[in-house]
């Protein structure tokens, strides 16, 4: 399993999958899920309310995988960050569960490449290096033969630097 970064808008990605930083309600929102179901189009949304008419709301941690529109990939999975603020909850569990989720359904889906945007840094308010580290361990550590290629694909300046400096340890 090949992990790199690159600096680019995530709708633009050639992959097998890309993740949408989404929330509980799977029916868009702003930010990067705004940009994928404007991009995808409505067949995505239109996927993600037969998913919520069958399993109700997506809970933080959680993945659901679905069609991807007009989108150069086949696949969007889903998954909701942690939001920052939150109290009571274990907010670094629940974003390393982001990530090995939807490695999983990957997986289960016969997914060679992935492209993840850095889920809860920004709307959110996840500290970026503290998700970085979080997110680049967690796929260390799922490290699956079947998985080709993780991209991180980071939107702005900073989570760049600190994905780039983080991959080179
Ligand atoms: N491509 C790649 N990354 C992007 C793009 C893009 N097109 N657009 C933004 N980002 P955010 P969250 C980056 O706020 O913090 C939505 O309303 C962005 O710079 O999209 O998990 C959902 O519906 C940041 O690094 O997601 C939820 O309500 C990262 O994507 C809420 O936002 C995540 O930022 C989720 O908040």
């Amino acid at each position: 399993m090949k992990l790199k970064v690159l600096k680019s808008d995530i709708t633009t990605i050639k992959v097998d999958v890309i993740v949408n930083a989404a929330n509980t309600s799977l029916l868009g929102g702003g930010g990067v899920d705004g940009a994928i179901h404007r991009k995808g189009g409505s067949e995505i949304l239109e996927a993600c309310r037969k998913i919520r008419a069958t399993q109700g709301k997506c809970n933080p941690g959680k993945a659901v995988i679905t069609t991807a529109g007009n989108l150069p990939t086949k696949y969007v999975i889903h998954t909701v960050g942690p939001v920052w603020n939150n109290r009571g909850e274990d907010k670094e569990s629940l974003l390393a569960n982001c990530y090995t989720n939807a490695l999983r359904l990957a997986i289960e889906n016969d997914i060679k490449t992935i492209a993840f945007p850095n889920i809860s840094t920004r709307i959110y308010k996840f500290p970026k290096k503290l998700a970085a580290k979080i997110a680049i361990e967690t796929v260390r550590s799922f490290n699956q033969e079947q998985i080709e290629e993780v991209i991180f694909v980071c939107f702005d300046e900073e989570n760049y630097n600190l994905y780039d400096k983080l991959l080179r340890i």
